[in-house]
């Protein structure tokens, strides 16, 4: 490379340029930062060099060169702070000058411009201003998160820019020419009825306050200022892409939050990350433990913001004597197996680890699960016993090196919308996209092909798109035989898939699927990134199955760029599972039936674990109903919810005789609690918590809890010890080096290194190695490092339509709600932007049904009715029905299959015959 390195002068210093740096780049490394404003130094942004602020003089030339832009020759003798280019810079702040609103009512007194400005001593401009207070741009306060005034706008494209080419959203654009260029969104639509999905990263990006994050602008003024008190470096506390971000704080309280250049999301944010934060200061926070009424009786009837119907407040003391001694009286009277444990993948690796010990270790079983299982369990159960590990082959940042890029049911720009932002680039650099799923979303617009095929039908798709693989001969022999086993048998099994015959089952035609095939089959570099859509079957291990056959059979693993990827959901599911908060393994995935496995963690917990695998979710709410378990300790999940069939659900947790909930909020399973127990939230605690990357980051504590609320760690430990436990931990540190001496993915990776880096990437192969972000290159962690093609059988749905039920349901997610609701319908902008529960049809569907989108419908299955406001969308198939499940109004779960896959246990979220009609006004609970 180094015949590559450029010498030139700069400022009459002989300096090295590294290939394709620019001028401004040297500069900035040397120590001198030129005034910069459309250009930002930052992953993502390409120099545009339109404003000239930052203008050098090059010996020779005639004219000054922008060097943002400019890259150096060799023997260029470069000056940037000559009299002709200082003067020149200043004339250009002068200029833009004259059209700012002056600064003592800048828009953001903090803004870069004022900064560049103040640091050139220009104040005012000598220029007249281009445009009067008539002329002048009217503020925009459309949106709910974010304040518009383009009479700041300099048109320096860097909003354009961040729009189109970092999030690749496309909504932001410049209007006319020249003097008259103007910033537009969409077709000049106000900012609040656009396309934007509000991820901010515009809000973020611009140097004048023209685009400001609306919770720090006074809206009578439209004046605020970028000015924090203090600011915390932490992780977004929503999704599992992990984006890291930077809490900005006044008095105490997060004023606004900036992304960070973390390994997975390099400054980006979303909705919710940059602008859902405010649940943290709810009024409806808990900040007292409670304690159930004598005689309240147990029920969804309670007001999350006054719980004084049913509750007491009491002290630390007597909640957690409480709350441990009724699970301790279960558990003497009747044995350890008649209390269970549900933990969480919202808290830290810590947290979870600890949950999970205390129930081993306190109740002598196995019986702890957690959200995964409604979630990735069956990817996990396919990858565990095709590949030997349950995490992903390769980080989703790898995308930029694949040609090929399947998604498949998975809906990334609403789910996971930074790692979309990835496979969109991609898509423009030339990968091509194949989306497979039967709803249309949003990366349809970026997909080479669009397979919007029938629900239920993965397997059969999936194997016809393998049985033309190879019937054509596309698969890798080289890898098949240096890595895998079962290839004979699958080909045999698949012969009976051919293209033509599945083509009625999933409703893409043979050639589309022959094409799909030959696509990923002759693709150099490819990776799969599966959702809920493929793992929320009563099938959704065979769904499993086949995308890791499909992957290997082509050779696209091992390899940057290629790989398998099943994007995790909660910040930290991936944490949790690895820590053990799971009912068949020990942390690092370690089976509770192997004995080597017990006598490790058990020497390291000094305690006996039982060999039966422990039961899963549903497999607990069922046990509670048949009264073998008894006492439940829930820490930060809404099983009252997020389990299918809730009505089934909550009738079992209220028959509970103890259940012990501890969450930030009084959710609707704490509503039904005898000890509530208030938690800290994410941003005010320490914790690690690790990605869908397999990256280990650092939360660090930003604002002080409400009231009393304690950190979870903190509160597990506690019953512990009532438990009879000798627990002494004083710091999430100490757990995690507990944690470190019993699972080998940690190694290299300490507290004070993460502290000090942010984020490692496991395996780490050193203290210095910031991991590795493609695994499996040489052998999988299988026993003799092959793995293990495992032939999917095209099972159907547990439940088909009918006369009585014709249509299909399916649930999910939109991208301004998380979950349950339990923090976003608390956030002010989420909640702003999605306020209410709708149910999802085709046009068509709802004309059919002498339906008007926004009348009230009634959705009913074989498990219960709910009613909510229909919404028309072209994205669904005639025959589906969408209903997100957030809102407790109107829950979804109370239509959900409890039905499970029977490897995995995961129940069939995704799909379930259902009525939908009209409702009657009154009807309209
Ligand atoms: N905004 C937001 N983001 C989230 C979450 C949230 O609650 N809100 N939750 C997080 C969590 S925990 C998770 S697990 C992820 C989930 O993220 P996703 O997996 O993207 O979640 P879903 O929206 O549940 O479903 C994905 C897709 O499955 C499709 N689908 C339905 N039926 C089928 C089928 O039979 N086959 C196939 N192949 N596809 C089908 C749906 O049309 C949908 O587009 O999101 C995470 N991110
Ligand atoms: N119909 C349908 N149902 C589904 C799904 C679906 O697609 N369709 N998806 C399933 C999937 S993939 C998942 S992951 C599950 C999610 O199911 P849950 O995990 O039950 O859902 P959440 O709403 O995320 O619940 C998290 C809880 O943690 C609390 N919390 C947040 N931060 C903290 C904290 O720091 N400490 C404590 N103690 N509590 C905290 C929140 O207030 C909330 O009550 O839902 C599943 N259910
Ligand atoms: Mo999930």
């Amino acid at each position: 490379m180094s015949g590559d390195t450029v010498r030139f002068t700069l400022d009459g210093r002989e300096v090295e340029a590294r290939p394709g740096e620019t001028i401004w780049q040297v500069a900035a490394r040397e120590g001198t930062t030129i005034p910069h404003l459309c250009w930002r130094p930052a992953p993502g942004y390409r120099a545009d060099g339109n404003c000239r602020a930052c203008m050098v003089e090059v010996e020779g030339e005639r004219v000054l060169a922008a060097s943002c832009l400019r890259q150096p020759a060799d023997g260029m003798v470069v000056k940037t702070q000559s009299d002709r280019a200082v003067k020149a810079r200043a004339m250009v702040m002068e200029l833009l000058v004259a059209d700012q609103p002056p600064q003592e009512v800048a828009h953001d007194t903090e803004a870069s411009f004022w900064r560049w400005a103040d640091a050139q001593g220009i104040a005012t401009s000598r220029f007249p201003r281009a445009w009067d207070e008539e002329s002048a741009p009217a503020p925009d306060t459309s949106h709910p998160a974010m304040a518009v005034n383009l009479d700041a706008c300099i048109q320096c494209n860097l909003c354009v820019r961040a729009c189109r080419e970092v999030q690749v959203n496309d909504v932001i654009g410049m209007a006319y020419r020249g003097p008259d260029a103007l910033i537009v969104f969409d077709f000049g639509d106000p900012m609040g009825q656009s396309t934007c999905v509000a991820c901010g990263e515009c809000v973020a990006v611009c140097p004048t306050g023209a685009l400001m994050p609306a919770s720090i602008v006074d809206m009578a003024t439209q004046t605020g200022g970028r000015v924090a008190d203090a600011e915390v470096a932490s992780v977004c506390p929503y999704c599992g892409v992990g984006c890291q971000i930077s809490y900005k704080l006044r008095d105490g309280k997060i004023a606004w939050v900036e992304g960070r250049d973390g390994p997975a999301n390099e400054n980006r944010l979303c909705v919710k990350g940059r602008f859902g934060f405010d649940y943290v200061s709810s009024p409806e926070r808990l900040s007292v433990p409670l304690i159930r009424k004598e005689g309240a009786p147990r029920g969804l009837n309670v007001d999350p913001a006054n719980p004084w119907t049913h509750f007491r407040p009491a002290s630390w003391e007597e909640a957690l004597d409480a709350a441990a001694d009724g699970l301790a009286a279960l558990r003497d009277a009747h044995g350890g197996r008649a209390v269970a444990g549900f933990g969480s993948a919202k808290c830290s690796n810590e947290e979870a680890y600890l949950f999970q010990k205390l129930i081993r270790t306190g109740f002598g079983h196995n019986n702890v699960d957690h959200c995964t299982r409604l979630c990735h369990a069956s990817s996990v159960a396919a990858l565990m016993e095709g590949i030997g590990s349950g995490a992903v082959t390769a980080t989703f940042n790898e995308c930029l090196k694949s040609d090929v890029i399947v998604v498949i049911g998975a809906n990334p720009t609403e789910n996971h919308p930074v790692a979309a932002t990835y496979f969109k680039q991609s898509v423009k650099n030339g990968a091509k996209l194949i989306v497979m799923d039967p709803r249309g979303m949003g990366l349809k617009r970026f997909a080479t092909h669009m397979l919007q095929f029938r629900p239920g039908t993965d397997v059969a798709m999936l194997n016809a798109i393998m049985h033309a693989i190879v019937e054509e001969g596309l698969y890798d022999t080289q890898y098949l035989q240096a890595h895998t086993d079962g290839f004979e048998a699958l080909k045999a099994h698949l012969a009976d898939y051919a293209p033509e015959k599945m083509a009625e089952v999933c409703g893409i035609d043979a050639a589309t699927l022959r094409e799909v095939a030959r696509l990923y089959g002759t693709a150099e570099r490819a990776m799969i990134f599966w959702g809920m859509g493929v793992s929320q079957h009563t099938h959704g291990t065979d769904n499993a199955r086949c995308l890791i056959s499909l992957a290997l059979m082509c050779g696209q693993s091992g390899r940057p760029g290629t790989g398998l990827h099943p994007l995790r959901g909660q910040n930290n599911v991936q944490g949790a599972s690895d820590a053990g908060l799971i009912p068949m393994v020990l942390p690092d995935y370690a089976k509770v039936s192997l004995a080597e496995a017990r006598e490790k963690f058990g020497a390291l917990w000094g305690a006996e674990i039982d060999p039966q695998p422990g039961l899963t979710v549903v497999e607990i709410i069922d046990a509670i109903a048949r009264g073998d378990i008894r006492g439940m300790y829930v820490m930060g999940e809404n099983p009252a919810m997020s389990d299918p069939d809730a009505a089934h659900a909550r009738e079992a947790l209220a028959g509970l005789t103890h259940l012990v909930v501890q969450d930030i909020f009084l959710t609707e399973t704490a509503m039904m609690a005898d000890v509530v127990l208030p938690a800290t939230a994410w941003p005010e605690k320490d914790g690690t918590v690790t990605n869908t990357n397999r990256q280990v980051q650092m939360g660090r504590k930003a604002v002080a809890a409400p009231g009393g609320a304690k950190p979870d760690w903190w509160i597990t430990v506690e019953i512990a010890r009532r438990l009879g436990l000798d627990w002494d931990y004083t710091h999430p540190r100490e757990v995690f080096a507990e944690m470190a001496r019993g699972m080998a993915s940690l190694d290299n990776i300490t507290w004070e290194r993460l502290e000090r880096d942010g984020a490692v990437t496991y395996p780490s192969l050193s203290p210095e190695d910031p991991g590795q972000a493609v695994v499996f290159s040489d052998r999988f962690p299988t026993v003799d490092g092959r793995a293990r093609l495992v032939p999917a059988t095209g099972v159907s749905p547990a439940e088909s339509p009918d006369a009585e039920y014709p249509m299909v349901l399916t649930t999910g997610r939109q991208l301004e709600h998380w979950h349950t609701g339990a923090m976003t319908r608390r956030a002010g902008v989420l909640d702003a932007l999605e306020p209410a529960p709708t149910a999802s049809l085709h046009p068509f569907a709802l004309r059919r049904m002498g339906i008007a989108a926004g009348d009230m419908v009634r959705v009913t299955t074989r498990r219960g009715a709910i009613t909510l406001q229909a919404r028309a969308d072209e994205a669904l198939q005639h025959d589906m029905v969408f209903i997100p499940f957030a809102y407790v109004e109107a829950a979804a779960n109370i239509l959900t299959n409890p039905q499970l896959d029977p490897d995995g246990k995961i129940p069939e979220f995704k799909y379930a015959a259902a009525r939908v009609e009209k409702a009657e006004a009154e009807a309209a609970e």
